[in-house]
Parts: structure tokens; sequence; C-alpha cells
């Protein structure tokens, strides 16, 4: 019975106990912890439905540019070696192109002056002895002179002026065509004895191969010595010191 009561004594002192400590008193501030009868279980809720997707942001800044990896940077090398090597056979076809051009051009240039050469000795026609098939050969002097400068420059080339072949007048119009003469001084003089016509070794000319023009020779003011050559293949006699003409010269084949 006394351990009865004193259980009983001791559940009620326990009890009051857990009523005081339920309550807190201070000076200056008071609260309370609810009762834990006071406290509830918070119920469960179903979500609710997602709201809308807000608008598009702004775009941002660009960003730096990335570094290739391998297989970019061997896709560039490899372009690279193509242009390295299309530009090496760019310079490789250009220079061969600059000498063929130089190629060319010398080549026009050796044509040029070997043309050149050509047409000079065609137009001087002092260059050469023309030979006509009488046994000899013909040209004229490079400057005219009166009669002895012209055999001296005949002498001069190895002939004399001429005579001995030029006695008919076909070969006269053969050599006033080929050597382009106007009139020129042949080897026929009367010096020494006026009327009678020599060669140059000093025989007798023969009268059919004087072949002089119409009234000659006239011996006009006393004083013609010398014989020319008219362009139509006939003789005249002149002043020996008096013209400037050229010398026909002739010499043996
Ligand atoms: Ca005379
Ligand atoms: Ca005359």
């Amino acid at each position: 019975m006394f351990i009865v009561l004193i259980v009983t004594i001791s559940s009620i002192l326990s009890i009051q106990a857990q009523q005081e400590m339920l309550t807190c008193s201070r000076t200056s501030n008071t609260f309370q912890i609810p009762a834990l009868s006071s406290v509830t279980t918070p119920s469960v809720t179903q979500p609710g439905v997602q709201g809308k997707r807000g608008p598009v942001g702004q775009k941002g800044a660009k960003g730096e540019p990335g570094i290739p990896d391998n297989e970019e940077l061997t896709r560039l090398q490899g372009l690279i070696n193509t242009l390295k090597e299309q530009l090496h056979n760019s310079l490789t076809d250009l220079r061969r192109m600059v000498e063929n051009v130089e190629a060319v051009t010398q080549r026009n240039k050796n044509e040029t002056v070997s043309l050149r050469r050509e047409l000079l000795a065609s137009l001087d026609t002092n260059s050469d002895w023309v030979t006509i098939f009488n046994g000899y050969q013909y040209r004229k002097t490079m400057d005219e002179g009166n009669w002895t400068q012209t055999r001296d420059a005949c002498q001069a080339l190895g002939g004399d002026l001429a005579w001995r072949g030029i006695q008919t007048l076909n070969i006269r119009k053969k050599l006033i065509s080929e050597l382009s003469l106007y009139y020129a001084w042949i080897g026929l003089t009367d010096t020494s004895e006026e009327g009678v016509w020599r060669c140059l070794d000093g025989s007798l000319a023969s009268l059919d191969g004087t072949l002089w023009d119409r009234n000659e020779p006239n011996n006009s003011g006393g004083q013609e010595n010398c014989a020319g050559l008219r362009e139509n293949g006939f003789s005249n006699d002149l002043n020996c010191g008096s013209w400037s003409h050229v010398g026909l010269c002739e010499k043996k084949v």
C-alpha cells in the first residue's frame, strides 16, 4: 500500500514537472512553446501546373576564336603545302616563259642584224663586182670625181676605167641597169693627140667600139679630152677636170 502511494505521488510530481517545463518565464520577454497537442502535421498537396517559358534574352558578346584541333591543323598544313607547290610550279612556268621571250628576242635581234646587213649590202652596189660574162667584171667607184680621180679609184680597187669589154651597146645597157649608172667616166682619152682616141694602154680605140653618141665627140670648148658613158649607152667627150661623175671600173675575171 505504501509502495502504491509512493508511485502515485511520483507520477503526479512527474506530470507537474512536465507542465512546468512547457512554460518558461523571463523577466523581460516571454515566449511560449506550443504544446505538443497544438503542433499539427502539414498536409501533402499535389504540385501545380508548370509556368510558361520566359522571353528569349539578348545575344551575348562574340567569343574569342577557338584553337583548331589537330585535324584542322593537318588540313591547313596540307592546303599550305598545295599552295606552295602551285606557287613553285607557277614560278617555274614564268621563268621558262621569260627564257623563251629572251630567246625569241635574241633570235629576232640576230635576224634583224642579218637582214640589215643584207639590205645594206644590196643598197651598196659598190661593194661587189658584177660579172657580165664577157671576160670582165665591173663596178662603179664609191665616190664621184674627175676623170683622173675615178681612174685612181678603179686602180685602187684592182681594175681600171672600163673600155675593153664595153664596146657593144648591149653590154653597156646591161651595166647601166645592173649598176644604176647615170653618167660614168670610161677609159678613153685623146689627151695625147686631139681627135685620136686611145685606150688606157695607149692602143688606138676601134671606131666601132667607141659608140659615140650623135654629134660626139665634139671637143666642146676645145677642152674635151676624156670620154664618159651616157645613160643611153653611147659615149660623149667631156672636159676631164670640169665634171664630177662616178667611174665605171673594169677588171678581168
Ligand atoms: Ca678632145
Ligand atoms: Ca662632147
